[in-house]
């Protein structure tokens, strides 16, 4: 299979984690990409031009990451990271829904950023990155008690975390949530998650 992604992506850090957690990593190339470029022929994979996609060796292709990773949990994991995992898997999926959100929320005002300054809206920004504090403030309550156990929703509030310091470092993510803090660095330690860690080269030892 090949794995189109970048770096920098959260949603793709997402799968790679769990494709890690899972072991199946051997399984899969990663394709660094860069989804705007018209000139790759990433378009006629995806029409949305987003990553991650996931193609799979019979040439099917699979998004967005929620379905990357349904898959990759339900053809290559015998439902490790969900259903396996003792607790409910629909609290699983919406923690997992929860986290993608506030990434939206906080892609959204990145975009917006990148418009010029007279086609930008304030108010709209400080709508999306109010959601995405209200979202960050219900995984800590949904979090603060947890271990390091690694879920489909936990990865994906990890790669969450790590994203919204990462791209809005303006804002005090953890410092005013210290629970949420204390679950974060206990998940982060993880192996998956060092070695997706934004920036690293693009290959699965993350060097
Ligand atoms: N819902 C999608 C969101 C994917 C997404 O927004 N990916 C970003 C990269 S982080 C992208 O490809 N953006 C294209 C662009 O900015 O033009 C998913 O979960 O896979």
């Amino acid at each position: 299979m090949k794995l189109y992604n970048s770096t920098n992506s959260p949603y793709g850090r997402k799968v790679r984690v769990v494709a890690l957690e899972l072991g199946v990593q051997g399984n899969i190339d990663l394709i660094d990409t860069n989804p705007r470029d018209a000139d790759t022929g990433f378009w006629k994979l995806n029409p949305l031009a987003k990553i991650p996609l996931l193609e799979l060796d019979d040439g099917r292709v699979i998004y967005d990451s929620p379905v990357i990773c349904e898959y990759l949990i339900q053809q290559h994991g015998n439902g490790r990271l969900l259903e396996t995992t003792g607790r409910d898997p629909w609290d699983i999926r919406v923690l997992a829904a929860l986290a993608d959100g506030a990434m939206d929320a906080g892609m959204l005002v990145r975009l917006e950023k990148t418009r010029p300054e007279s086609e930008q809206s304030p108010t709209d920004m400080a709508k999306q990155m109010a959601t995405a504090g209200r979202a960050v403030d219900r995984l800590q309550e949904l979090l603060a008690d947890r271990d390091d156990a690694a879920d489909l929703g936990t990865i994906g509030a990890g790669c969450c975390v790590a994203w919204l310091m990462l791209r809005h470092p303006s804002v005090d993510w953890l410092g005013a949530r210290p629970a949420l803090a204390r679950w974060y660095e206990r998940f982060s330690a993880r192996d998956s998650m060092q070695r997706t860690i934004p920036g690293l080269p693009l290959t699965w030892s993350g060097v």
